[in-house]
């Protein structure tokens, strides 16, 4: 086991580098995470998604990131929360979910890069991940004693809530493990019932093929029944933690956000080309990098909250209708959006 000056350099670098928490981990493989995926995806509650769920063997064993690998170095970099600035632009407006405004993980990365210095300089070796297939992110955080499982599934990190990525370094340093954090939810279940299309169906259990989050990252259709419960968003989807009482107290929840990236313009997204839109959104997960994706949220996202007398807004619309004959996906949902204008505008008289 190595001296503990060298946890006492992690933390302060850690500190240095603004991560808000940092604990270790053993190796072990996640066995109670593996099976939680297994069964999951035979339920089908995964809703297609690869990542994790590809290889459950591979991601619940970071022994095989790393040959020789002794522990786990897990890290929480955070990220404002607040209100958000009004669009930088006329006409109607995207919601971006406050994880995706701005590039955190690369921030994240470079923090655990430094705190991986302090390894690399103690002669061990290191590899960084995060927010990839190779490792669960969250299980790591939790043994690594940074937080708690809450019921809407997110890491919360006591004092700072979930408004935070996470991240690993995998190491051959023998470090000595950090305590666990208890479970600091209770009884409280703000985050099942704010869920605005109920996929949180039990405590830390959320059913992909619900969840507003998923749905915008996923290919084909967006499903009918959850199209007007999108509403503005346009990536990402945060309602399950800004329902949340640690992380409506969280520091982050008090720093008002002010970003050029902080909405999107919608009549923007159907009139760029492929290479604009993804110069523009592609560091963002989009199914097969594909754009239309992009344009079909737009889409969805206009019906429910453009106004309805905008002759502008109607005919971008009209002309997904008509110009993208080949293309059925855009076709139909262009259509459900000029009826839900239609809807709303009715509503209104
Ligand atoms: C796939 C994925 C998604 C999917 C599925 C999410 C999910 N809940 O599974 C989708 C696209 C929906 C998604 C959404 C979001 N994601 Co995501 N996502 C991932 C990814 C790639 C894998 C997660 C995974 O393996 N899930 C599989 C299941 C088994 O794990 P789980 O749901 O996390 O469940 C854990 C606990 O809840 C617990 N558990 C299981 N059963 C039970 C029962 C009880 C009672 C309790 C208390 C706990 C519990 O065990 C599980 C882990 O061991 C990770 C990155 C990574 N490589 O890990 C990021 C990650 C989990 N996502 C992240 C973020 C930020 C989000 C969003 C907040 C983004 C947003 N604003 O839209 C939302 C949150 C939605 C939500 N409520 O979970 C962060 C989480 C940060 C944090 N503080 O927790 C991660 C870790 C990325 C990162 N590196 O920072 N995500
Ligand atoms: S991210 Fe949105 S849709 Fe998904 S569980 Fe949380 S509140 Fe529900
Ligand atoms: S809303 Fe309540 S139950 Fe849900 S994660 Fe937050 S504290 Fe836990």
């Amino acid at each position: 086991m190595n001296a503990p000056g060298l946890i006492d350099q992690l933390n302060d670098a850690a500190q240095r580098a603004g991560l808000v928490a940092i604990g270790v981990a053993a190796v072990e493989p996640f066995a109670d995470t593996r099976e939680v995926l297994e069964t999951r995806k035979a339920e089908g509650l995964h809703g297609g998604m690869a990542f994790t769920y590809r290889d459950p063997e591979r991601s619940t064993d970071p022994a095989r990131i790393l040959a020789g690998a002794r522990s786990l170095v897990v890290g929480a970099f955070p990220y404002s929360a607040g209100a958000v600035n009004d669009p930088s632009f006329d006409g109607p407006a995207g919601r971006v979910a406050r994880y995706a405004i701005t590039d955190h993980y690369a921030s994240l990365r470079s923090a655990l890069d430094e705190v991986a210095t302090v390894l690399e300089d103690a002669g061990h070796r290191t590899r960084v991940v995060l927010d990839d297939n190779a490792l669960v992110d969250r299980a790591a955080a939790q043994r690594a004693g940074l937080g708690w499982f809450g019921h809407n599934a997110n890491l919360l990190v006591p004092g700072y809530g979930s408004w935070v990525v996470l991240g690993s370094i995998v190491t051959d340093a023998d470090l000595a493990q950090s305590e666990p954090v208890p479970d600091g939810c209770g009884t409280c279940r703000r985050c099942l019932d704010g869920c605005p299309t109920g996929a949180i169906i039990a405590p830390g259990v959320v059913d992909a093929r619900r969840c507003l989050a998923w749905l915008v990252q996923a290919e084909g259709t967006f499903p009918m029944e959850f199209r007007e419960a999108l509403g503005d968003r346009i990536y990402g989807c945060d309602e399950c933690q800004e329902v949340c009482p640690p992380a409506r107290r969280s520091p982050q929840a008090k720093e008002t956000i002010h970003s050029p990236t902080s909405w999107v313009d919608l009549l923007w997204v159907l009139d760029a080309d492929d290479d604009e839109l993804l110069s523009q959104l592609g560091r963002w997960y989009i199914p097969r990098r594909d754009p239309r994706y992009l344009r079909r949220n737009a889409l969805l996202a206009l019906g429910n909250t453009a106004d309805p007398h905008s002759a502008d807004v109607r005919s971008e619309i009209e002309r997904f209708v008509v110009s993208t004959a080949g293309d059925e996906m855009l076709q139909e949902h262009a259509q459900w959006a000029l009826r839900r204008l239609d809807e709303r505008m009715q509503a209104q008289v």
